[in-house]
């Protein structure tokens, strides 16, 4: 695992973090919209860093992102997210309205329930070693396309600017990601869904999304930089 270091540095929340890990990218997009400063601490998934005893201390089951917030230890991007607006209220993310609460986090839960596990590095690896490596593309797209279709339904009668209207809130940390992989890594054609395409477009807008992208992470290799 890869880190900045110094003694200022030591006071910030540390996020272990991938720079294509859109697990990951949601977290740092609710800090940048919090206004939180934090050290970035690169775990390669690829070379396998996330197995390593150190980093197993931190997440048991070998996922980034992880938080460590002072005494405070924290993974899954769910947990870390109720976590930073429960200790750093600014900038909420959730909605005070109940039902649009409630939008968020069936929204949430779409893209990190029924989406993101399905493309996971670990299952597209069993399946290109299992099934075969053509199988991987058009099963993530599969995936990703059921998930869609289901979010443009939902958020038909709720979506403004953004998911739930026109403030940002965890819905839209979510999908941002989310889309943005679908796009840019999977090359999905989005033509079917042109509410998520019109709420992407919205999202590249605001620096505190554009910032904690992939390409744009001080992991991301330099070829894939933007
Ligand atoms: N539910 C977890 C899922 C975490 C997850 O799947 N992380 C991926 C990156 S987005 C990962 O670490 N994959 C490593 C692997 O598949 O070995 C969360 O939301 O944080």
């Amino acid at each position: 695992m890869a880190s900045g270091g110094g003694v200022e540095e030591s006071k910030k929340p540390k996020l272990y973090s991938y720079w294509r890990s859109s697990c990951s990218c949601r977290v740092r997009i609710a800090l940048n919209l919090k206004g939180l400063d934090y050290e970035y601490k690169a775990v390669n998934l690829v070379k396998g860093e996330q197995f390593s005893p150190e980093y197993l201390k931190l997440n048991p089951i070998g996922y980034v992102p992880a938080l460590v917030d002072g005494d405070i230890v924290v993974a899954d991007s769910f947990a870390i997210l109720l976590y930073l607006e429960e200790k750093y209220p600014q900038h909420p993310l959730l909605p005070q309205d109940l039902q649009k609460r409630a939008i968020n986090y069936q929204a949430a839960n779409i893209v990190s329930s029924s989406i993101q596990p399905l493309q996971n590095l670990a299952v597209l690896k069993y399946i290109g070693e299992k099934v075969g490596p053509d199988e991987r593309l058009p099963w993530v797209k599969c995936c990703i396309g059921n998930g869609f279709a289901a979010l443009e339904k939902l958020l038909k009668g709720y979506a403004g600017k953004y998911a739930t209207g026109d403030e940002v809130f965890l819905a839209d940390l979510f999908l941002a990601p989310q889309i943005h992989a679908a796009i840019k890594r999977f090359k999905l054609d989005m033509t079917e869904f042109p509410l998520l395409s019109r709420l992407n477009e919205a999202y590249e807008e605001l620096p505190a999304f554009q910032d904690a992208m992939p390409e744009k992470q001080p992991d991301t290799p330099v070829e894939e930089r933007g």
